[in-house]
């Protein structure tokens, strides 16, 4: 059987879930998104990514045409129709159809999309040996323009990012932002681990506020490994102890090269192997107790 979409509450075949040449979610990349997993049929912190979803639409005025509960159960069945116990969940919000001009006040009817598939996980490998990074020369959006913490349809800052990463041979880039301070990666956020510190940068760096961020935050300081948000430069990275990224389809993934040149002894390090350790842990009891 095929892929079922759901599309404005609707489940329809792959091929059938379309939406209008006029809406302004293609035009203009006026829409939000989010990015989840679901592990044994459970969707891994799904208030948290609905409430994200939220604050991201109505930073852009945009009025989501169900409720958090409505959608939530929507994200459920959804899965269930698949068959997806371990997925991947994309919800898309856009503006809807409107004139060929910017003028969102035109626009009706904006849709509300959930794909629900399997996920593309990074290879094995590198969870054991680490990733290895460059520095893109993109910068994140600067916050003025368009706050890195609205989740939009406007990614091309990060895929220009990403595309940099790809031909210099690496699947992650790091982005700094407009002051040259780290920021994120294009997908996922970045924590360093300096004499026993874990460090990440804070949000008003001008990144996402990342889901897997503040659980790994949150899990340090159960683990008693002191924590804390601070501004940071390349430097730093380069300098670390250890490095790793954090992102709803990354999960925990160690960083052991940043621009080619190794960060500690060039193995993912102890911490981030803990952290590692508990984040699957975390996924296990918070997506099994659910089903019970
Ligand atoms: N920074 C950016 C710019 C992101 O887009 C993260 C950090 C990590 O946030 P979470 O909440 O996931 O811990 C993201 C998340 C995809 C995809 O298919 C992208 C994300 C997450 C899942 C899937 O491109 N980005």
């Amino acid at each position: 059987m095929s892929l079922q979409v759901n599309i404005n509450g609707r489940l329809v075949p792959k091929a059938e879930a379309t939406v209008s040449v006029y809406d302004h979610g293609l035009l203009y990349g006026d829409g939000v998104f989010e990015g989840m997993r679901s592990y044994s049929g459970t969707v891994f912190q799904l208030d948290a990514h609905l409430d994200r979803l939220w604050e991201s639409a109505r930073a852009i005025a945009l009025e989501i045409p169900t409720t958090k509960e409505e959608l939530g159960r929507a994200v459920m069945e959804t899965l269930q129709a698949n068959n997806l116990s371990d997925g991947y969940v994309r919800l898309v919000i856009t503006r809807g159809s409107g004139t060929l001009g910017l003028d969102p006040t035109r626009c009706s009817n904006p849709q509300v999309i959930i794909i629900a598939d399997k996920i593309a996980l990074y290879p094995e490998e590198f969870y054991r040996d680490g990733l290895d990074l460059v520095t893109a020369s993109t910068i994140r959006n600067h916050p003025g323009a368009l706050s890195p913490r609205i989740k939009s349809l406007n990614y091309l800052n990060n895929i220009m990012a990403k595309l940099e990463g790809l031909r210099a041979g690496c699947v992650e880039a790091l982005m700094l932002n407009h002051n040259g301070e780290v920021a994120e990666c294009t997908g996922d956020n970045i924590f360093i681990v300096r004499r026993g510190r874990l460090l990440t940068p804070p949000v008003d760096a001008g990144i996402l506020e990342g889901i897997t961020r503040n659980a790994v935050i949150a899990l340090a300081e159960a683990e008693n490994i002191p924590v804390a948000e601070v501004t940071m430069t390349r430097h730093d990275v380069i300098v670390a102890d250890e490095c790793f990224l954090t992102g709803s389809a990354a999960e925990v993934i160690p960083v052991v090269r940043l621009d080619g040149r190794s960060i500690g002894d060039g193995k993912p390090g102890p911490i981030t192997e803990r952290l590692m350790k508990a984040f699957h842990r975390m996924v296990r009891s918070e997506t099994t107790s659910k089903l019970a």
